[in-house]
Order: C-alpha cells, then sequence, then structure tokens
C-alpha cells in the first residue's frame, strides 16, 4: 500500500513547476500502478494550451473557477468545484484559470515524472530513467 500527504510532495521532485502551474506527483509510473495521481493548481489569470496526443487524461476540479476551451468541438465549459473532464479523445484544449484553480488529474499511461510540455502542449511518450538505465546495463 502506498500513502502519502501532500507536504511528502511538496519541494520534491515529485513537484513540478511549470510557467503557468504546479503539479504535486502522488503516483508516477515507478509506483507500478498504471496511471499517475496529481494534485495540479494551475495559477490565477492563466492560459494554458494543452494536446495530450500520447495520454488519456481525468481531471476533477476541487477548488477555484475557470474555463476549458475544447478547440476540437468550438465548445468553452466553465470549471468550477465538482467539474469532471476526461480527455478521450485527446482533445486540443485551453485551461483559463480565473481563480486558482486545484484540479486533481489521472494520466494513463503513467507519467515517469520527467516530462514537460512540449511546443504541441503534449507531453512526450517516455521510458523512465530507471527503465532506460536498465536497458543499457541488460
Ligand atoms: C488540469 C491539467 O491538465 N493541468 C495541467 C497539468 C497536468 N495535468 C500535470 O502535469 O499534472
Amino acid at each position: 500500500m502506498i500513502v502519502r500527504r501532500l507536504d511528502d510532495v511538496d519541494g520534491t521532485d515529485r513537484d513540478v513547476k511549470a510557467p503557468t502551474f504546479s503539479s504535486r506527483r502522488f503516483l508516477l509510473r515507478n509506483d507500478g500502478m498504471g496511471f499517475s495521481f496529481h494534485d495540479t493548481v494551475l495559477y490565477a489569470g492563466s492560459e494554458t494550451y494543452i494536446w495530450y496526443k500520447h495520454h488519456l487524461e481525468a481531471v476533477y476540479c476541487i477548488d477555484g473557477t475557470g474555463e476549458l476551451e475544447d478547440l476540437d468541438h468550438g465548445v468553452t465549459h466553465p470549471i468550477s468545484p465538482g467539474t469532471f473532464y476526461a480527455l478521450d479523445g485527446h482533445e486540443r484544449h485551453y485551461l483559463r484559470a480565473t481563480t486558482d484553480l486545484r484540479m486533481m488529474c489521472v494520466f494513463s499511461p503513467a507519467l515517469t515524472g520527467e516530462e514537460v510540455h512540449d511546443e504541441d502542449g503534449a507531453y512526450p511518450l517516455m521510458e523512465s530513467k530507471q527503465e532506460m538505465e536498465e536497458e543499457v546495463t541488460t
């Protein structure tokens, strides 16, 4: 069983800072669950373009307000506590945070923790550093 508190993750290498959000990764690929689980805060006033072409993501808002613009379907959805969305079609989207927006995210396949958004707003499909090292040594 894995038990972690936000204090265990905050300020560690599982706490990833991007220009418009911070993402605290409770579960990553090397935890072996098959998905990763993140507590993210998108900063008030920010806009983030995202296209997770290699991953599925489910998101649940627990605090704050903002909006989700689905660029593939031309629809904008308000976000507030209790809003859930799942990117089952790898939709390109904008996330706009009116206030700090706290979102719980699940990624499949799991992130390794080393990804950064590329110019398309995507995370690449990555092997974890440990797995790459194992391949070199085996
Ligand atoms: C809700 C959302 O997609 N935020 C962007 C950050 C991303 N989910 C992450 O890396 O945790």
